[in-house]
């Protein structure tokens, strides 16, 4: 099946949408930004390659028109972007940067002037350094000012945004950046990880009431999955995928669909949750009107006993990889959009809101041929057209991203725009995918 087959064969009225975030296009030195835990990380030696931060990144916020119209060119539908808390916020919890209420407004106005739906997230990983300062995610204090944030949030713009969500891909801001270290802020603490595994989902749960309070409509919920499949038949290994599963995965459904956490992964931080935490369940799961999957890639789980706590590693198999390193297995959307609407949420509306690839893409003469980007974006496309035609609520598909951007520890290596930015001169080239995309959505 082609790109254009795929598109085509999926229903009038499905989305079709781009998507980016805050600190990776926005350039934080722009427009009055406070600073961020990423701004600090990226201050540390040896945490992001290069030494590189997105302090001027894409420069998006000068761009943002032009941005704009590669989004509405392509013949896309939806844009995904995500608020900067610090840009909005920057010096205090009360203290309002007016030239980032005007950069919201430019942007979102923006869109709807050029018939894009707006779908925002409130956090995409820059906590101001305050509040990181303050102990962030461990911190209960944190997922309170969220609320306040999120009262800001829509009061200035909610009435303007077709779709919301409080917090990308819970389970980075948590088990990513306070277990195994690899994002801001860098710890590699269980007792850190159990509290920001609650505190992440309290924040979700609060902002979700905001939401309430303000009228919204679309409210959802954003969850990176990965898929887990055990190295081998060994019950060891079977059980430690299960693990894997249950910290990445089911930790973030249970809680927001069935008001409960999976007993395995409480059991793993025994002792370390904050007290009382199963008072804020029934916030955490109150109902929503969508929910997004993000997915790139399967994990092959390795029991291994000198892995604290966990007892198992990671690695990787022998399928074809994108720059990533990252196995390419469509099969694995197909798992968690069956699960999703089978065990989770029968009906309930569901969009894949990350799937892209970074990729060594080339220039050559002035275009980037990226074959493998359009072939990585049709398999798994191809997956959404046949659950859609078995009858899951499967109602948008966003890649990921419509720019290169700064991709958080690896730095500008790594190349996941559909358009190609030249980091020296802030010139965008739309790559054959971004083309590819046009001619299926815009057809001559
Ligand atoms: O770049 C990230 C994005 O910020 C969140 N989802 C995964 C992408 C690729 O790593």
């Amino acid at each position: 099946m082609t790109l254009a087959a795929a598109i085509r064969s999926l229903p009038d009225g499905f989305t079709f949408g781009t998507a980016t975030s805050s600190y990776q296009i926005e350039g934080n030195s722009f427009g009055g930004c406070g600073q961020s835990h990423w701004d600090d990380f990226c201050r540390q030696d040896g945490r992001v390659a290069n030494g590189e931060n997105g302090a001027v990144a894409c420069a998006h916020h000068h761009h943002w028109a032009s941005d704009l119209n590669l989004v509405a060119d392509a013949g896309f539908d939806a844009y995904r972007f995500s608020f900067s808390w610090p840009r909005l916020l920057p010096e205090t919890h009360q203290g309002i940067n007016p030239d980032g209420i005007d950069f919201y407004d430019r942007l979102i106005d923006g869109m709807l002037a050029r018939n894009l739906r707006p779908f925002a997230t409130l956090h995409h990983w820059d906590l101001p350094s305050r509040l990181a300062n303050n102990g962030g995610w461990q911190k209960r204090d944190t997922a309170n000012y969220f609320a306040d944030y999120t009262d800001l949030v829509m009061r200035h713009f909610g009435d303007r945004l077709a779709a919301v969500v409080p917090i990308n891909e819970p389970w980075c801001v948590a088990w990513l950046s306070h277990y195994w270290g690899h994002h801001a802020p860098g710890l590699t603490s269980l007792a850190a990880t159990a509290k920001a595994m609650h505190h992440v989902q309290l924040a979700h749960g609060l902002s979700v009431a905001v939401m309430r309070e303000h009228g919204h409509k679309q409210v959802g919920a954003v969850l990176n999955k990965e898929f887990p499949q055990p190295i081998d038949d060994s019950p060891s290994a079977v059980a430690k995928a299960e693990l894997f599963d249950g910290i990445y995965n089911r930790w973030f459904e249970d809680s927001i669909f069935k008001g409960r956490y999976p007993e395995d992964v409480l059991a793993l931080f025994d002792g370390q949750m904050p007290g009382n935490f199963e008072a804020d369940m029934e916030l955490i799961a109150a109902p929503l009107d969508w929910v997004g999957v993000n997915y790139y890639t399967r994990s092959l789980i390795k029991p291994d006993a000198r892995e604290p706590h966990i007892g198992f590693e990671c690695v990787r198999g022998d399928l074809p990889k994108t720059d990533m390193g990252w196995e390419i297995y469509p099969e694995g959307l197909a798992y968690f959009l069956k699960r999703l609407a089978a065990d989770y949420c029968p009906n309930l509306p569901i969009y894949v809101t990350e799937n892209g690839m970074a990729n060594k893409d080339m220039m050559v003469d002035g275009a980037v041929n990226d074959v493998e980007r359009i072939e990585f974006l049709t398999a798994h496309l191809e997956v959404v057209v046949g659950l859609v035609a078995e009858g899951l609520p499967i109602q948008g598909y966003f890649v990921w991203s419509l720019l290169d951007n700064f991709e958080w520890s690896y730095g500008y290596d790594k190349r996941f725009g559909i358009v190609h930015v030249d980091y020296e001169t802030q010139k965008r080239t739309p790559k054959a995918s971004w083309h590819a995309f046009q001619q299926s959505l815009k057809p001559e």
